[in-house]
C-alpha cells in the first residue's frame, strides 16, 4: 500500500472505531452527507470549488493528547508512516479562560496533490508539565513520573511507521499490522483508572486529568467536514442533539467562505473502570467543519483584528456575536473572491487557460479578467486557535485553576520542532510557496 492508501485507510479505519464507541458520531455522519448531497445538488461544480465530493466525503479530522516530549516524538513518527507531517504551532494556554494547560500542532500531508487524495490530519496537544501556572513542583514531578511509566505506542508499530515513511509505501501484510496496531493506540482503555490522582489532576485542568490521569491516549473526537454548516446545525437541532451554542470561527455572511468555522456537541459519558468500582467519563465530543478560502499573512492579521474588533462592540452593544460578527465582515471584507484576492488578503493560485490569447500584461489578475487564467483559491488545510480553545472549554463541566501569580513554561513552534525531532511547518508560508509557483509557470510577475 503506498502511502495515501494508508492514510485513507487509517482514517476509515478510526472512523469505524469511533463510530462503534460514540453512537452520536454515526448520526452526524449521517447527517453531514446528507447536507452535502443536497449543496451539492443545488449548487453543481460550484459546491466542488474548495474540493471535489469524494476528497470532502472522505475528510475527517481527528484530535489526541500526549503527555510528554518524548511521546510527541513517538507520535511524530507514527504519523509520518502515513504521510502526516506537523504544520503550524498553537499555544492553547492563554486562549482559553478555561485551564488548558497544553501547546498543540496538526500532523497533515503537505503537498496539494497528497491533499487532494486523502487530507486526513490529527490535531496534537501536548500536556505542558512544567508550567507553575497549573503544576507545583511536587505535583509536576509525581506527574512526569507517572507519565514516564506508560507506553503509548508500541515498538514495533513504531518500527513499521517508519518504514513506511522511508520506503513510502508498505507490504500488504505489514499495511494491515500497522493500521490495526495504530487504531488500537487511540482505543478507549479498559484499564483502570486511579480516582484519587484522575481527581486531583481534574480539579486543575480537565484536560490535564484526560491526559496525565490515565495510562493511555485516545482520539477525543473525529470530525467530518461539511458543505453548508449553517444547516447542518439546524439538522442536528432538530434531531434534538444539543450542539454548542454558537459555530466557532468566521460568521455565516453573503461573501467568500475564507478559513474554517466548526461547531460541537457533547458526547455522552461512557462507562469506565476505576480501581474502586465502576464508574463514568466523559471525555469526547462530536465536531463538524466546514473549510473555507486561506489567507495571506495579510488576511490573517486582519481577521486577528477583526475578531478583536467584534469582542468591542459586543462588549458596548451586548449583541449577539453572529450578528456583530456579520456587520464587521461587510465592513471590512472584499465580498468576492476577486476582491479578496486584488487586497492580498486571500490565497489564491493561477493556471493558464490553454489556447486563450495572452493579454500584454504582467498583471495576474489582468490574466485572469481576459480570460487567459483562472484564479483558484488554496483551501484553508488548518485550524484556529481560538477555535479549538473554544471547543476544548465548551466540552469541559469545570473549568479548573490557572494561577497566574507565577509565569508560564516557555513554548513556540522551535520548541515543538526539537521535540518532535521534525521541522514544524507555517502554513501561511507554505501557501505563498504555491502562490508564487503557479505565477512563475506562467511567467508572470511576483509581487
Ligand atoms: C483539540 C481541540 C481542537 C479543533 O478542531 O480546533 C480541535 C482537543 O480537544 O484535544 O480539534
Ligand atoms: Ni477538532
Amino acid at each position: 500500500m503506498r502511502q495515501w492508501e494508508l492514510r485513507a485507510a487509517f482514517a476509515r479505519s478510526l472512523s469505524e472505531m469511533y463510530g462503534t464507541e460514540v453512537p452520536a458520531y454515526t448520526t452526524l455522519l449521517r447527517v453531514s452527507s446528507e447536507v452535502n448531497a443536497d449543496v451539492l445538488a443545488k449548487r453543481g461544480a460550484d459546491a466542488q470549488r474548495l474540493g471535489s465530493i469524494e476528497r470532502v466525503t472522505a475528510e475527517r479530522h481527528g484530535a489526541i493528547r500526549v503527555g510528554t516530549a518524548r511521546e510527541l516524538r513517538q507520535v511524530g513518527q507514527l504519523f509520518a508512516g502515513f504521510g502526516m507531517h506537523p504544520v503550524g504551532f498553537y499555544d492553547l494556554r492563554n486562549a482559553s479562560s478555561s485551564s488548558v494547560p497544553v501547546v498543540s500542532t496538526a500532523f497533515r500531508p503537505l503537498p496539494a496533490d497528497e491533499l487532494a487524495r486523502n487530507p486526513f490530519r490529527v490535531f496534537t496537544s501536548v500536556l505542558v508539565t512544567d508550567d507553575r501556572r497549573f503544576f507545583d513542583a511536587d505535583l509536576q514531578s509525581r506527574l512526569e513520573t507517572f507519565l514516564g511509566r506508560r507506553e503509548l505506542f508500541p515498538p514495533r508499530v513504531l518500527e513499521l511507521a517508519a518504514r513506511a515513511e522511508s520506503d513510502g509505501e508498505l507490504p500488504d501484510a505489514e499495511a494491515a499490522e500497522l493500521l490495526a496496531g495504530a487504531t488500537a493506540c487511540f482505543a478507549l482503555s479498559p484499564d483502570p483508572i486511579d480516582r484519587a490522582w484522575y481527581d486531583e489532576l481534574a480539579r486543575i485542568s480537565a484536560v490535564a486529568a484526560d491526559i496525565g490521569g490515565v495510562t493511555s491516549t485516545h482520539i477525543n473526537h473525529l470530525t467530518p467536514r461539511v458543505l453548508d454548516i449553517d444547516e447542518l446545525y439546524r439538522r442536528m437541532s432538530d434531531l434534538g442533539i444539543t450542539m454548542i451554542d454558537e459555530i466557532q470561527g468566521p460568521p455565516a455572511w453573503d461573501g467568500p467562505d475564507v478559513l474554517l468555522r466548526q461547531t460541537s456537541f457533547r458526547a455522552l459519558a461512557e462507562p469506565r473502570r476505576f480501581t474502586d468500582g465502576p464508574g463514568e467519563l466523559r471525555v469526547r465530543f462530536g465536531e463538524v467543519e466546514a473549510r473555507g478560502i486561506a489567507l495571506t499573512a495579510a488576511g490573517r492579521a486582519l481577521y486577528d483584528r477583526l475578531l478583536a474588533e467584534v469582542d468591542t462592540r459586543r462588549a458596548s452593544s451586548g449583541r449577539p456575536r453572529t450578528e456583530v460578527a456579520a456587520e464587521v465582515w461587510r465592513e471590512h471584507l472584499p465580498a468576492t473572491e476577486e476582491g479578496l484576492d486584488r487586497a492580498g488578503l486571500g490565497a489564491f493560485t493561477y493556471r493558464a487557460v490553454p489556447g486563450a490569447p495572452r493579454p500584454d500584461s504582467s498583471d495576474v489578475h489582468e490574466w485572469v479578467r481576459a480570460g487567459a487564467a483562472v484564479r483558484e483559491p488554496i483551501v484553508y488545510e488548518d485550524f484556529l486557535p481560538r477555535s479549538a480553545a473554544g471547543i476544548f472549554q465548551s466540552n469541559l463541566t469545570d473549568a479548573g485553576r490557572r494561577d497566574d501569580a507565577h509565569t508560564g513554561a516557555a513554548r513556540d513552534a522551535g520548541w515543538m520542532s526539537d521535540a518532535l525531532g521534525r521541522d514544524v511547518a507555517d502554513p501561511i508560508v507554505r501557501n505563498e510557496e504555491l502562490t508564487r509557483a503557479s505565477l512563475q509557470a506562467l511567467n508572470l510577475e511576483i509581487p
